[in-house]
């Protein structure tokens, strides 16, 4: 791969996540001139770009070393390390950045007698986090049937597809309206600071430690 001496950042391009970042990127002092498609912006003042992509690409970028960075939510960065295969170096998790916050919890319909995740055994569970949840599974000795769908998780149970869910919850407004109730709480995720194992050894491993200096004066102001 060609040689970089600028910091990559991977963000999320158009979401939830992308005010934030983008808000907590300024706070550090940095700025950006976006390009005309979009997908890059170029840092004016420190060696740090940003790429702007599917949230979902974040993990799979810094793996490949496209990116030094990301700022994503852990139960994005969580589902890859559980799901890219051996050969994928691990990632780290460098910061949580305090905003994004959600959790991944099991859902059942409001009539569903449940009790403990023992009910859940021979059932099928429908979710996005297909990793997340069969490590939790495992862990609870429960055997059920894992669904993955990429969207619409909560309306699974209604169309007669699934007897429970697996998604990400925040007001809980969402399963209200789907007539299911929260059970079991996986993962309490936020956005975080995601990096490969190891930091670049060249002057952007220097930016880094500018940036994650930066980084902790700021989130400590919020606090
Ligand atoms: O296009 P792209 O793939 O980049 O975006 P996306 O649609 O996959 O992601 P986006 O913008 O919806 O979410 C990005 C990240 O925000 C997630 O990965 C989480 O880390 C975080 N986040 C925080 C949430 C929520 N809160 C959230 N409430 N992500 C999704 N939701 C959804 C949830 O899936 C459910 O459908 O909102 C609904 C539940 O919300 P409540 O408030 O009704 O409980
Ligand atoms: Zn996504």
């Amino acid at each position: 791969m060609k040689e970089r001496d600028r910091l990559r950042i991977a963000m999320q391009k158009s979401g939830r996540l992308t005010e934030p970042a983008l808000d907590l990127l300024q706070r550090c002092g940095l700025s950006f001139r976006q390009s005309r498609d979009k997908l890059f912006c170029f840092g004016e003042g420190e060696p740090v770009d940003l790429l702007l992509v599917r949230d979902d690409d974040i993990p799979s970028l810094i793996a490949q070393g496209v990116c030094d960075l990301g700022i994503v939510g852990r139960n994005v960065l969580n589902e890859f390390q559980l799901t890219a295969g051996e050969e994928s170096p691990p990632l780290a998790e460098l910061r949580p950045l305090g905003f994004g916050r959600c959790r991944l919890s099991i859902a059942v319909p409001q009539e569903f007698e449940y009790q403990g995740p023992q009910h859940l055994e021979g059932t099928r569970i429908a979710t996005s986090y297909p990793g997340l949840l069969a490590a939790w599974l495992r862990e609870k000795g429960v055997n059920a049937g894992v669904m993955t769908l990429a969207g619409s998780v909560e309306i699974a149970p209604r169309l007669g597809t699934a007897d429970a869910i697996c998604d990400l919850v925040q007001s809980g407004g969402t399963l209200v309206a789907n007539q299911l109730r929260e059970t079991d709480v996986l993962l309490e995720s936020e956005a975080v600071l995601a990096a490969a194992g190891a930091p670049p050894a060249d002057e952007r491993g220097d930016m880094l430690e500018l940036l994650l200096k930066r980084l902790d004066g700021v989130i400590q102001v919020r606090e």
